[in-house]
């Protein structure tokens, strides 16, 4: 073998290896090699140079490679009720829970994502009768914290849940310990959980754990309005993102 050949057939690997020292979302792991499976996987969403306090460089993170595509980076998952989402703003922000199980990713990794390149959003839910539908959105980004981690979303396609997000598009962040709404009240006390409340709102994916259908307390639970209603709590949902091709 002629060493010319040699260098060519090793610089398909050599730049396999490079770029998977530092795949910053789980689109680059995807595109790498479409036969990752779904799971928990090391991404690097923040450049180290640029990495803020209490923010690593890299997080474990949930692919999904499965649903439309593959590639999809979660950064909400709720799936079993085992984790309390009802926590603080300075937990919003950084982070909470396994990538094996229910997390969230956090808002500032979350920021730092779709500030390095433009995201779509999926959100993939299912009831307690094994019924699955979506939701999807061609543009994602949250602003800095400076403007409260607001939500730019846009673009809706139905996947059979109907839209429940584009009324929170241009909301900041809120937890009950900081109310960002433009409600009189506070919607995160209110409803028990946090998201980028209006007025309040259409979708309550961070809201209490309940098993299906439960009025007790009104559009408390894991709601996305236009699927099954205010007073029905998912089974499961998560939300997603990849970049635009
Ligand atoms: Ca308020």
């Amino acid at each position: 073998m002629k060493p010319v050949s040699v260098v060519l057939l090793l610089a398909p690997l050599w730049t396999s290896c490079m770029a998977l020292v530092l795949p910053m979302d789980c689109s680059d792991i995807h595109n790498l090699d479409s036969s990752r499976r779904s799971g928990v996987y090391i991404i690097y969403p923040i450049e180290p140079a640029s990495a803020v306090a209490n923010t690593s460089s890299w997080t474990q993170v949930y692919c999904d490679m499965d649903s439309q595509g593959g590639g999809w980076t979660v950064f909400q998952r709720r799936m079993d009720g085992s984790l309390n989402f009802y926590r603080p703003w300075d937990q919003y922000k950084v982070g909470f829970g396994d990538a094996k199980k229910e997390y969230w990713l956090g808002l500032e990794t979350l920021f730092r994502l779709t500030l390095r390149k433009k995201y779509e959003l999926l959100v993939d839910m299912e009831d307690f009768s094994r019924n699955n539908s979506s939701a999807r959105y061609s543009s994602f980004s949250i602003d800095p914290e400076s403007n409260g981690y607001a939500l730019n979303v846009s673009g809706f396609s139905d996947g059979g849940a109907g839209d429940a997000l584009i009324y929170h598009s241009g909301a900041k962040f809120s937890t009950f310990d900081r109310d960002q709404d433009i409600a009189a009240g506070n919607c995160a006390k209110i409803f028990l959980g946090a998201f980028w409340y209006q007025n309040c709102h259409y979708t309550n994916p961070n809201g209490a754990y309940l098993w299906g259908f439960d009025d007790t307390l009104p559009y408390v639970g894991v709601v996305w309005y236009r699927w099954k209603g205010r007073n029905y709590s998912l089974k499961a949902i998560s939300m997603k993102i990849r970049p635009v091709q």
